[in-house]
């Protein structure tokens, strides 16, 4: 058997054949994304880096200290500007790094063996991937009537297996903000560790606050805050992969670290050995290029463009699950089933996704979504409705 060459231009047109049956973000018609297509100059970064290898930080000194100026200026939105931290794959990765860093310090100091995570309903699954390779079990907490974590249960359920709690600041299929500041009191008051799932809303929430939205606390301000996650790749505009995790401790990294002795550093904390240095770099590029300043322009914009979607389907008599909080909106028609909703919309070319809990349509406004597409959007619905 051989694996013949074949000639460049015909690899090209084969792959773009490919390419033709994946959607676009540019189209405006993927809604239910929590990414969308990176900005042109990270784009651009990102290729002049791609050879850059993190898990050989010796060898790639500048790479390495670019990876460290992401984490320190993710610090300072965060409220943390000496977090310690990794640029890694994504949201899972980075939960399953604090889960594990939670995990072995609880080995360490308290002897727990196989431990216990609390966390709420609305967890994001990767939560669910990090107990499985750890053999922990998840202690799952109900929503409230306002689908966040509630708290008068979060106690009751502390034990002496107990080795973290997690908080979500911008819940996958709604958008909500678990009560973070109480959950941080709890913390404290029983020495666990917490961490907090801000993949999706990290690189919103601090700019909205800023402009005057009235959003929860949820980071290292709060002395409980163990860790956070925050993605670039979600709403800080960066390629895929870039996720972000973040410690407070130097320790909890180092309980992690194990030997790498061949190498040039000769220890390693991340689960990936081989790690890509692009991610860092466009990461970097995109932060430094748009600036705090940018990306609260950016997150207005699309609260902007949330509201108008929201009034719209007020008006048509479709029914919001909750008072959206960040740029997701969570909705149904009073007789129109879900799934057939879905489907309707499905036919006119929208690509909508569906929340599990309450089972309802989630729209996920990120950048690619325009006005003029919303517009669209809406008399589509329209038209549905009247068919109904
Ligand atoms: N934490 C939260 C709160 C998330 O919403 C997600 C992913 C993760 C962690 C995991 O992040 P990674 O997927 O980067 O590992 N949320 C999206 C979701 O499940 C991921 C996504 C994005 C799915 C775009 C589809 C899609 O088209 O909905």
């Amino acid at each position: 058997m051989e694996y013949e060459s074949i000639a460049k231009e015909k690899i090209l047109k084969k792959l773009e054949d490919f390419q033709k049956y994946d959607y676009k973000y540019s189209d405006g018609r993927i809604l239910g994304s929590m990414c969308t297509s990176a900005h042109p100059f990270a784009k651009k970064i990102f290729y002049k880096f791609l050879d850059s290898n993190l898990g050989d930080p010796g060898l790639f000194k500048g790479t390495k200290a670019i990876e460290k100026e992401v984490i320190k200026s993710i610090g300072v939105l965060l409220s943390n500007e000496n977090a310690y931290g990794n640029v890694v794959t994504g949201g899972t990765e980075a939960n399953i790094m604090a889960i594990r860093a939670a995990r072995n310090f609880a080995r360490k100091h308290k002897n727990i063996e196989n431990g216990e995570i609390i966390l709420p309903k609305s967890a994001h699954f990767s939560f669910k991937k990090a107990t499985d390779l750890m053999n922990l079990k998840i202690i799952e907490i109900e929503l409230d009537d306002n689908y966040i974590m509630d708290l008068s249960s979060i106690e009751d359920n502390i034990s002496s297996n107990t080795i973290a709690i997690v908080g979500i600041a911008g819940t996958t299929e709604l958008g909500l903000i678990d009560p973070i500041e109480e959950l941080s009191k709890i913390a404290i008051k029983y020495n666990i560790y917490l961490h907090v799932d801000a993949a999706f809303g990290g690189f919103s929430i601090p700019f909205l606050k800023n402009s005057g939205y009235n959003l929860p606390n949820f980071d290292f301000s709060l002395k409980g805050v163990s860790s956070i996650s925050i993605d670039p790749h979600k709403m800080g505009l960066a390629p895929i992969p870039s996720g972000c995790i973040l410690f407070r401790e130097k320790e909890y990294l180092d309980v992690m670290a194990v030997n790498s002795p061949y190498l040039t550093t000769k220890k390693q904390s991340t689960i990936v050995g081989t790690r890509l240095g692009a991610s860092a770099a466009a990461t970097l590029a995109i932060m430094d290029y748009l600036g705090f300043r940018g990306y609260e322009k950016i997150a207005m914009e699309l609260m902007n463009n949330t509201k108008f979607l929201k009034e719209n389907l007020i008006k048509d008599g479709y029914v919001l699950t909750v008072e959206p909080q960040l740029n997701i909106i969570s909705f149904n028609h009073p007789n129109i089933d879900t799934y057939d909703l879905a489907n309707e919309l499905e036919k006119k070319g929208w690509y909508v996704s569906i929340s599990s809990c309450p089972v309802s349509i989630r729209i996920v406004l990120m950048k690619h979504i325009k006005k003029s597409h919303l517009k669209e959007f809406i008399l589509d619905l329209r038209e549905i409705n009247k068919n109904y």
